[in-house]
């Protein structure tokens, strides 16, 4: 493919007046007649053709103002159709009829049939896979949809927008009619066909309008749409508490399938959704999976407004959908759930997903200018960076600033197809605030360093605060200029008390944030009676990493005082780290490992104080992954001196902490009745997390086996089994409850993808002789996304020892898994191909390994540009 530059942009030559689209469906040879009125755009040359988009395209007709089309006048390939000798000025009607295999389509892009249902997938280039079409999200239009199916094999005909009606339509045909009227680009549009089942429900909105809200899931799944039901009233109702957006159609569908690229899609008015983020009932979700369901739900929902309503003028722009939906769907978390653990999770995902693509070949920018493959721009730092700079806004702006800005971007583009300088040009007028340096943030890739040190003199009775940011040079980006980086801060006092105001030179600093703009700055804060301790960057401010050589005495001091929850976390990890870190290289070395007895008495009184909600309990027990080691030793990685660095500490833990763990198991086994709230979840996982560290301590499976018999939920039941296969892979109880789960689920694959989730991931170099096995067992399906994910996905981005093994097998057995899968589906290829993005992190033998793999990829000619894309990139 040909790289495409921000620069280039430019308006398309024809205006899209309006389109019909008339769908008649067949498993194999679906026929679509797309009637298309265009004028020609004022000011553009009389003699521009038009020249729509296609994707492995076949035409049989093409009518201008209803009359067969001149072949002279027009040149059609599977990739797009060029037609000459327009109107001038008037408007004219182009009727295309294009023939498409929706059973064929295995990349899951456009129309295809997964499980006898039809749907689509359009965003961001699939809708020219339907139709010839200008296929960009600037072209907006009004749709008329019609459909005409097999009625018994597809009951149920939906697309976007409202219900027209429908008849019968032959002996054995049916149609229906739907028509949006918001006018939409095309990467919105949906199409769904097939038997489904459905729970419906009502939502009254702000203004006193009933909107009919229809889940439509597989017959006999209905009960298990209850929660994203319930998810989806409380998103209508936030999102007009919070943003004041009201809901604009008479009917919201949600449509569940089982074979998804992604999590979800938010085509107005009816969304799709990956099954895995719709279905829950205690018996088949984990806590975790009721969260996602709740967040997803919430995320597609709110696209509404954030990207429907108002969308992107070019794919460029992604952030400004897709970073403040994110924004929004955290904050909606956070107010259903507890704010400090979400923020806790945000940032551990943050640092696991974003800071790595940050640090490595493929990072960009939150808004790019340059792509070859927009399917591989979906990334975390568009989303989960685009949401931080959102918070960030929020964070200098204040929150009443920040609405102000927010309502006037509703208002100024509603309807719009906008760019990220409007949206940030709504917060400067609406605030009077100059967000220049800031919008930096959008433009320069890299996680920023900031070094940080504090000088306390007593006898001036001042506290000198010296910050230095360097943000690393990055792909096409050698140098950088300094940012504006908002930091929360606290000083606190010995007494556990905080105070941020008094007299301050250096900088500015407002309420409780810290504005570092300059590359190097030094607070001053004077009037300060004795040695504070400063706890900076709370609740995760700004997204950078702090450099800060904070004593121990002083870490331990804010994990015990600060009332800024995030914070104490993050005083914990930065305590674990390092043991962590030097945990690796001992064993990397071959000595002892010893850990600190100050630390972990630390994290043991975390875990045993009442006082603290469980979830944060959890986390805090739950000690910085290997790939967080990895990603502090920052080179030379050996991931098996890593696992077995952080297995001493954890073992250390678990001796010391024996009869405190022994303590919250036996208060939280319990189990009440089931509620998948967040009080509920946090109380789960601290008792699972007791459950892990008495196994280790005792070192044998019973505890675990005991556990995984008597557990009534999902959570319970895939914690103990996690147990059991990671630490005792080869015990009898062990096997036994594999064998169990994989009976008891066999008709659910869902629950089934966890069982392969578990195996795929048991640490060790055998993890590759289970998953290559697994491949083999009848419940494995290598078309479906989430299968793939489950099994080789997890294998290579949540196994880091099996995956790493040291003979380079992993590697080359996961090469050979992304060339097989990228004829079928190239962005399920891609999306996996990035495990491979840090390898130059390793140390050398692995390294070369998995050069050799990567190498072994770009040299097949038969690549995607997907994969082409990543490979090269990661190459480079
Ligand atoms: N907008 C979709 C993602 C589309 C991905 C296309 N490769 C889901 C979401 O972000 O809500
Ligand atoms: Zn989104």
């Amino acid at each position: 493919g040909r790289i495409v530059h921000l620069a280039d942009y430019r308006p398309t030559d024809f205006v899209l007046e309006r389109v019909d689209l008339t769908f008649e469906l067949d498993p194999t040879e679906t026929k679509v007649e797309a009637r298309l009125i265009f004028h020609r755009r004022e000011g553009v040359d009389a003699k521009a053709p038009l020249v729509l988009d296609g994707d492995d395209l076949t035409m049989t007709s093409l009518l201008f103002d209803q009359i067969e089309m001149d072949p002279a006048r027009y040149t059609a390939t599977p990739e797009s159709l060029v037609i000459r000798d327009l109107p001038e000025s008037t408007p004219f009607e182009i009727t295309v009829v294009t023939m498409i295999n929706p059973e064929a389509n295995t990349q899951l892009m456009g129309l295809y049939r997964s499980n006898g249902i039809y749907c689509t997938q359009c965003e961001a280039e699939g809708f020219r896979r339907i139709t010839y079409f200008p296929d960009r999200p600037d072209v907006l239009a009004v749709y008329t949809i019609n459909i005409i199916a097999d009625k018994a094999a597809n009951p149920l005909l939906l697309s976007n927008g409202n219900f027209l009606g429908g008849a019968g339509f032959g002996p054995d045909k049916h149609f229906a009619a739907w028509f949006d009227p918001h006018p939409k680009p095309s990467y919105l549009f949906a199409l769904v066909a097939g038997d489904l089942g459905v729970v419906e429900d009502t939502f009254t909105t702000m203004s006193g309008r009933e909107v009919a809200l229809k889940i439509y899931v597989e017959h006999g799944k209905e009960p298990r749409a209850a929660y994203a039901m319930d998810a989806l009233k409380r998103s209508m109702k936030w999102d007009e508490e919070v943003f004041g957006r009201e809901y604009d159609l008479d009917i919201f569908m949600i449509v569940a399938v089982s074979d998804f690229n992604m999590g979800a899609m938010e085509n107005k008015g009816l969304n799709i959704f990956n099954d895995k983020y719709v279905l829950a009932d205690p018996e088949t979700a984990t806590d975790q999976d009721y969260a996602n369901i709740e967040a997803i739900i919430a995320h597609e929902y709110f696209h509404n407004w954030t990207g429907n309503r108002i969308t992107c003028r070019d794919w460029f722009q992604l952030c400004l959908k897709e970073g403040l939906t994110v924004y929004r769907d955290h904050e909606f978390s956070a107010d259903m759930r507890s704010r400090s653990v979400k923020r806790i999770a945000e940032v551990r995902h943050l640092r696991s997903e974003q800071f790595p693509e940050d640090a490595g070949p493929l990072a960009h920018p939150v808004r790019p200018t340059t792509y070859r493959e927009i399917n591989n721009f979906y990334t975390t730092t568009v989303y989960e960076k685009g949401s931080e700079v959102t918070r960030m806004i929020a964070t200098i702006l204040g929150r009443d600033d920040f609405k102000k800005g927010i309502d006037l971007y509703f208002e100024r583009h509603d309807g719009d197809a906008s760019t990220v300088e409007d949206f940030i040009k709504c917060f400067e007028d609406a605030s009077g605030r100059d967000l220049k340096q800031f919008s930096l943030w959008y433009h320069q890739a890299g996680t920023p360093q900031i070094t940080v040190s504090s000088t306390y003199d007593a006898s001036a009775k001042t506290l000198s605060l010296s910050l230095e940011q360097m943000i690393p040079a990055t792909p096409g980006q050698s140098t950088k200029e300094p940012m504006h980086i908002p930091l929360r801060f606290a000083l606190i006092s010995e007494n556990g008390s905080e105070s941020t105001a008094s007299a301050i030179a250096g900088g500015t600093v407002s309420g409780d944030v810290l504005h570092l703009t300059e590359r190097a700055q030094t607070f001053t804060f004077a009037g300060i009676g004795s040695r504070p301790v400063v706890s900076l960057n709370r609740g995760f401010s700004a997204p950078v990493t702090l450099h800060f050589a904070q004593s121990n005495d002083d870490l331990i001091h804010i994990a015990r005082h600060d009332s800024d929850l995030f914070a104490r976390w993050q005083a914990i990890t930065d305590i674990s780290l390092p043991i962590l870190t030097s945990a690796a290289k001992t064993a990397q070395a071959g000595g002892a490992i010893e850990v600190e007895p100050a630390f972990i008495d630390a994290l043991l009184a975390v875990a045993a104080d009442e006082a603290l909600e469980p979830a944060f309990r959890a986390q805090a027990l739950s000690l910085p992954s290997e790939a967080d080691v990895a990603r502090e030793l920052g080179g030379n990685n050996d991931p098996d001196a890593i696992h077995a660095g952080r297995q001493a500490v954890l073992s250390a833990i678990a001796k010391a902490g024996t009869e405190v763990f022994r303590t919250l198991y036996a208060a939280h086994a319990a189990n009440g009745a089931f509620s998948p709230d967040a009080a509920g979840a946090g109380k789960r996982a601290l008792k699972n997390s007791a459950l892990s560290f008495l196994s280790i301590a005792e070192d044998t499976p019973a505890l675990a086996a005991a556990a995984y018999a008597k557990a009534d939920n999902m959570t319970d039941l895939s914690q103990a089994l996690t147990i059991l296969a990671h630490r005792f892979p080869e015990a009898d109880e062990t096997k036994a409850a594999l064998a169990t789960f994989e009976a008891r689920f066999a008709a659910n694959p869902l629950v089934l993808d966890k069982w392969f989730t578990i195996q795929a991931t048991i640490p060790g170099a055998d993890a590759l002789i289970r998953v290559k096995s697994l491949m083999q067992s009848a419940n494995f399906a290598p078309t479906n996304p989430n299968r793939v994910r489950s099994l080789i996905g997890t294998f290579a981005f949540s196994n880091p020892t099996g995956f790493n093994r040291a003979d380079g097998a992993g590697y080359a057995f996961y090469a050979e898994q992304i060339l097989a899968i990228d004829p079928r589906n190239p962005q399920l290829a891609a999306c996996l191909l990035t495990a491979l993005r840090s390898w130059r992190l390793l140390e050398p033998v692995r390294a070369e390994h998995a050069r050799k793999a990567l190498e072994s990829i770009a040299a097949s000619d038969a690549l995607s540009t997907d994969v082409r894309d990543i490979v090269e990139r990661v190459l480079k």
